[in-house]
C-alpha cells in the first residue's frame, strides 16, 4: 500500500541503517544471522500438503522476493521492514476467535484447524494496488471449510477480518511513525468469503509462513488487491452490515469496499492497467506487462458481480 500520509516523525529520529547494522555487528556474527535467519522465516516447519487444480501458467516468484518484499506496516512502512523487524513476533501457540451471527461460534486452535482441513497448495497470481505483482505459492485451506464448521446464520451478510494487537512485538504499532489504525480490519461479502478461491494461508512454499507474510494465518483473496489480504488474523465475526476496512478508514476516496483488480478503473493517483511482476525486470524485458480483469480470475469470479457496478464499487 502506498503511505498515503507521510510519517510524522522527523527522518532524524529514525535509527539510521549505519547505527541498525552496526548493531547486527554487536550481536556477534553467529547471533546476527540466527535473527537474520529467524526473519525471514528460515525456521520455518516443513507442512503436509495435498495438490491442488489451482495453478498459474506462469513463473513462480521467488521466495527471497516472496519474503523480502512485503507490506505489513505493524512492523514498518518500509518494503523491506517486515523481514528486518518481524523476528520478535510469536506466532505459535495460536487461537482464532470465530463469532458473530453464527449457530456455533467458537475460539479454535490454528494446530487443530490444520489436522482438520486438509492444506492445499495452490499458486495464485498477487497483485498489489501498488501496481507490482507476484505469483505465489500459498499452502492453506478454503476459508469456506472454516465458515462450514461455525454454520453462518441466515441472516450473515459479510465477514469481518481482524489482525492481532501486540506492540510489544510489532514496533509499527507503538506509535512510532502515524501509518493506520490498529487493529488491521477487513472484510468480504459473505459470498465472495465462501467462494473456492478464497483461502486462509498458513504457509508459503510448503513451509509455514514466515512473520513477514502474515503468519501464522492470513487471508488471500487472489482476484482483490494485496491490501485484502489480512496477515496475522485473530478474530472473523460474521455481521450483517459491511464492515468498513482500515484502507477505507484511511482514505476512503483512494480505497473501496471491494477492491477487486480492475484494469478500467484507476486507482486516483495512478493507472491500474499494467503491473510490474517482481523479480522479472531483467535483462530480457521490463517485466511490466498488462493487468487482468479480476487479476485473471474473472471466469470464476465474475458472475459474484453481475448487475453491480464496478466503477461506483471500487
Ligand atoms: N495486518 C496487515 N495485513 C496486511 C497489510 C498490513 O499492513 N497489515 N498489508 C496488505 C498489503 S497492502 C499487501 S500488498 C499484502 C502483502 O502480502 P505479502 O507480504 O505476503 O505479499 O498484505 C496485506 N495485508
Ligand atoms: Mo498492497
Amino acid at each position: 500500500m502506498p503511505v498515503y500520509r507521510p510519517p510524522l516523525i522527523p527522518s532524524s529520529e529514525i535509527t539510521p541503517r549505519s547505527v541498525y547494522l552496526r548493531r547486527r555487528e554487536f550481536l556477534g556474527a553467529a547471533a546476527g544471522s540466527a535473527l537474520a535467519l529467524q526473519a525471514s522465516g528460515a525456521r520455518a516447519e516443513k507442512l503436509t500438503t495435498v495438490e491442488s487444480t489451482y495453478r498459474v501458467d506462469e513463473p513462480t516468484t521467488s521466495r527471497e522476493d516472496i519474503t523480502s518484499y512485503n507490506n505489513f506496516y505493524e512492523f514498518g512502512l518500509d518494503k523491506s521492514d517486515p523481514a528486518r523487524l518481524s523476528g520478535d513476533f510469536k506466532p505459535r501457540p495460536w487461537t482464532v476467535t470465530v463469532d458473530g451471527m453464527v449457530a456455533k461460534p467458537g475460539r479454535f486452535d490454528l494446530d487443530a484447524l490444520t489436522k482438520e482441513f486438509p492444506i492445499e497448495s495452490r499458486t495464485y497470481r498477487m497483485r498489489c494496488v501498488e501496481a507490482w505483482s507476484m505469483v505465489i505459492p500459498w499452502d492453506g485451506f478454503p476459508l469456506a471449510a472454516l465458515l462450514d464448521k461455525v454454520e453462518p446464520l441466515g441472516s450473515a451478510k459479510y465477514v469481518a477480518f481482524e489482525t492481532i494487537v501486540r506492540p510489544e512485538e510489532m514496533p509499527g504499532q507503538k506509535g512510532l511513525f502515524q501509518s493506520l489504525e490498529w487493529p488491521y480490519v477487513e472484510g468480504l461479502r459473505l459470498d465472495e468469503a465462501r467462494h473456492p478461491l478464497t483461502l486462509l494461508a498458513v504457509g508459503l512454499y510448503g513451509e509455514t509462513l514466515p512473520n513477514q507474510n502474515g503468519a501464522p494465518l492470513r487471508l488471500v483473496v487472489p482476484w482483490k488487491y494485496g491490501f485484502k489480504g489480512i496477515k496475522s488474523i485473530v478474530r472473523i465475526s460474521l455481521t450483517d452490515t459491511q464492515p468498513k476496512t482500515t484502507w477505507q478508514s484511511a482514505n476512503a476516496q483512494e480505497y473501496g469496499f471491494y477492491a477487486n483488480v480492475n484494469p478500467e478503473v484507476d486507482h486516483p493517483r495512478w493507472s491500474q492497467a499494467s503491473e510490474r511482476r517482481i523479480g522479472e525486470s531483467g535483462f530480457f524485458g521490463s517485466g511490466r506487462r498488462k493487468t487482468l480483469p479480476f487479476n485473471g480470475y474473472a471466469d470464476e469470479v465474475a458472475g459474484l458481480y453481475s448487475g453491480l457496478d464496478l466503477r461506483a464499487n471500487y
